[in-house]
């Protein structure tokens, strides 16, 4: 019987988000690494360019995005669903996606590539030269994972920056721990939408990764367990809180979100405001737009602005928009009690699509 497959690795945040979530959701599939020739003949010949993971479903069916992959197997609606019922819970996961997707990528790109460089090249190596040497794994590591280690700059990742980076990251982590110590998963005692999201950084590259994973396993011993669970897909049993209710042990991370990257997302939607004066409708956004100021751990720095995070922004407005009068007056609250009451007036310079696998302007 052919299966789904899922084009993917053990060492890719987003391979990570997926396949914990397909482990969850009981879906019998297989994990094919994302060799040179996989890459052209599944993933650039059907998606246009080269990102992982991919899901092909048992019909043929190409899907890209963790986002879009989880929406696939949640509009059959069987089985547990992944994201909460409640809008507010629901606002909430997909704030946690924009922050896991999109912010926690500072520590995640420097702890690999500023203390396991050499040791991810041989882990790459396994995938794109699976027959070779040590040697010859490590050369091919090395000119696969060269690309990712050029991301690092622009991400706003430099010698000026990694200490707020790790402080940032440290507190996250002390965070996350007091949160686990009130609860098993990030809205209850089962797994949904929000752990899926969180395990994208912190599986592949901040547990698994050598150095980084010894780290979190002495210091922050309820985040590597959290980890274990969730990339096994436990989790299953048990509830979200009642009444649609968030748990106070993870504001102070959402606190975090605001004050970090929200000024960054703003910031981006004036740029894509200036880009999209002169673009129509159906037009490819550009990745990056110029840098940007952002500050994290309290050490200010510049990053490219990049425009797939209001992506995932307007897929939690989306959420707000629609809520009741009741929901949105809890949500308000919600968003004064982490500092991001700014949300309520933010206007989106453009609305935007994902047309063939890239973000367009609707
Ligand atoms: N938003 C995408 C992100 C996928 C992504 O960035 N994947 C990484 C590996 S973990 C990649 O292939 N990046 C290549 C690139 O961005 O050019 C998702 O959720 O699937």
């Amino acid at each position: 019987m052919v299966r789904d497959t899922l084009f993917g690795s053990d060492m890719s945040y987003f391979s990570g988000k997926a396949r914990a979530y397909m482990r969850w959701k009981g879906i019998d599939f297989e994990e094919i690494a994302p060799t040179p020739q996989v890459m052209k003949d599944e993933i650039i010949a059907h998606i246009g360019w080269p990102v992982i993971p991919v899901l092909k479903t048992a019909a043929g069916e190409y899907v890209q995005d963790t986002a879009d992959i989880i929406d696939h197997y949640e509009a059959a609606r069987s089985g547990l669903g992944v994201m909460p019922e409640g809008s507010l819970q629901r606002f909430a996961s997909l704030l946690i996606q924009l922050f896991a997707d999109e912010w926690l990528t500072l520590p995640a790109m420097h702890y690999r590539w500023n203390h396991n460089e050499d040791w991810i090249y041989g882990e790459f190596g396994k995938n794109a030269a699976p027959d070779g040497t040590l040697e010859q794994q490590y050369e091919a590591g090395k000119a696969v994972g060269s690309r990712f280690r050029g991301f690092v700059p622009m991400l706003g990742i430099t010698e000026d920056t990694a200490p707020g980076v790790e402080r940032a990251y440290e507190q996250f982590l002390a965070d996350f721990s007091a949160h686990l110590e009130n609860l098993p998963y990030a809205l209850g005692t089962r797994a949904s939408f929000a752990d899926f999201a969180l395990i994208g950084p912190l599986y592949a590259h901040q547990y698994r990764d050598k150095y980084t994973g010894a780290h979190m396993k002495r210091t922050a011993p309820r985040v590597a367990d959290w980890v274990e669970r969730v990339i096994a897909g436990q989790g299953k049993e048990g509830v979200l809180l009642d009444g649609d209710d968030l748990p106070k042990t993870l504001l102070p991370i959402l606190k975090v979100q605001m004050a970090e990257q929200l000024p960054t997302l703003f910031a981006t939607n004036d740029l894509l405001g200036a880009w999209a004066s002169s673009a129509k409708s159906g037009d490819a956004v550009p990745r990056g737009f110029d840098m940007i100021p952002f500050e994290t751990g309290g050490v200010k720095g510049q990053c490219i602005a990049r425009s797939f995070p209001l992506w995932r922004l307007q897929a939690a407005l989306d959420v707000l928009s629609g809520m009741s009068a009741s929901d949105t007056e809890r949500t308000t609250a919600f968003l004064k009690a982490i500092g991001g009451e700014a949300i309520l007036d933010y206007k989106p310079a453009a609305r935007l699509d994902r047309i063939n696998y890239r973000l367009c302007l609707a």
